[in-house]
C-alpha cells in the first residue's frame, strides 16, 4: 500500500521542456507583432527565467534594459497585451504539436492513474497554456485525469512563493504530507518545500541542472523509460531504473520519516 495519495506536477520544464522552444519563442513573436526590436536568445531567456510568469518577465526585461516606454501608455496594460499576444502564439504552436512530453511522464501519469493515486497541477503559467499542451500530447482525455489544475493568476504570488502549492493542496482537500511534488527549477523547490511539500522529487532539464537543488530528496534527470534508464543526480532510485510509484513511495516515506 502506496504512503502518498496524490501526486502534484508543475508544468513548464516538468512536463514537458516548453520553455526553450515554447514559450520563448511565442514571446518573440509577440514583441515582432507589436513592432519591438526585443529578441530573447535563448541565453538571455535563461537569465530571465528566474522570474516566473510572463508578465513579470517582460517587465524584469524592460526595467534591466533601461527600455523608456511612451508615458501616454500605461505600462501594465501594454505588457499585459503583449502576454496575450505571447499566450495565442504559444498556443498555435502546441496546437500544431510542437513539444512533446519529457521522457517517463505519460508512463508515470498511467501508473499513478491505474493505481488510484490522485493528480494535480500547480504552475505559474497560464491555465490555457496547460490545456494546450495536454490536449496535444497524443492521449485522448489527458487533461481530465487532472483533478485539480492549479494556474496562473488565481493566487497573489506566484513561485517561488508557495502559493499555487497550496492553493492545490486546498483544493485536493489534502495535506502535504499525502503528496508527492514533482518541479524541474530551483524555484519550484523553494515553491514546494514552502508549501511543506518535502517528498519532493526534481527532474532537471538544461536550463535547471546547473541550479542549486540540494534541498530536493530526489533529483533525477528525467522519468525514464524502460529503453531509457533514469539517472539519480541526488538521492537515489533504488532497485528502479525509472521514476515508478515505488520509488516515489520510498522518497515519500524517507521524507516525512515513515521509513
Ligand atoms: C513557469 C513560468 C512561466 C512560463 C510562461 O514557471 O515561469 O512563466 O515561462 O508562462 P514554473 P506565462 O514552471 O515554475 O511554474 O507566460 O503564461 O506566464
Ligand atoms: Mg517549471
Amino acid at each position: 500500500m502506496l504512503g502518498f495519495k496524490a501526486i502534484i506536477f508543475d508544468v513548464d520544464g516538468t512536463l514537458a521542456d516548453t520553455e526553450r522552444d515554447g514559450h520563448r519563442p511565442a514571446f518573440n513573436a509577440a514583441f515582432a507583432e507589436a513592432g519591438l526590436d526585443w529578441v530573447w536568445d535563448a541565453e538571455r531567456y535563461g537569465e530571465l527565467l528566474r522570474v516566473t510568469g510572463g508578465k513579470e518577465r517582460i517587465a524584469t526585461y524592460i526595467a534591466e534594459e533601461g527600455i523608456g516606454l511612451d508615458p501616454s501608455l500605461d505600462a501594465a496594460e501594454m505588457i499585459a497585451g503583449l502576454h496575450r499576444a505571447k499566450t495565442r502564439h504559444y498556443v498555435s504552436m502546441l496546437e500544431g504539436g510542437a513539444i512533446p512530453l519529457r521522457p517517463g511522464v505519460l508512463r508515470l501519469l498511467r501508473e499513478a492513474r491505474d493505481a488510484g493515486i490522485r493528480l494535480a497541477i500547480a504552475t505559474t503559467t497560464t491555465p490555457e497554456n496547460v490545456s494546450v499542451l495536454l490536449d496535444n500530447a497524443g492521449e485522448p482525455g489527458l487533461r481530465d485525469w487532472f483533478e485539480v489544475i492549479a494556474a496562473g493568476d488565481v493566487v497573489p504570488a506566484k513561485k517561488p512563493a508557495p502559493d499555487i502549492f497550496l492553493l492545490a493542496l486546498s483544493e485536493l482537500g489534502l495535506d502535504a504530507a499525502d503528496c508527492v511534488a514533482v518541479e524541474d527549477s530551483d524555484n519550484g523547490v523553494r515553491s514546494a518545500l514552502g508549501a511543506g511539500l518535502r517528498a519532493l522529487l526534481v527532474t532537471v532539464n538544461d536550463y535547471t541542472a546547473g541550479q542549486d537543488l540540494s534541498d530536493a530528496p530526489l533529483v533525477v534527470d528525467h522519468l525514464g523509460e524502460p529503453d531509457r534508464p533514469a539517472r539519480a543526480l541526488i538521492g537515489d532510485l533504488g532497485n528502479s531504473r525509472m521514476v515508478d510509484l515505488e520509488s516515489l513511495d520510498r522518497m515519500h516515506r524517507a521524507a516525512f520519516g515513515r521509513g
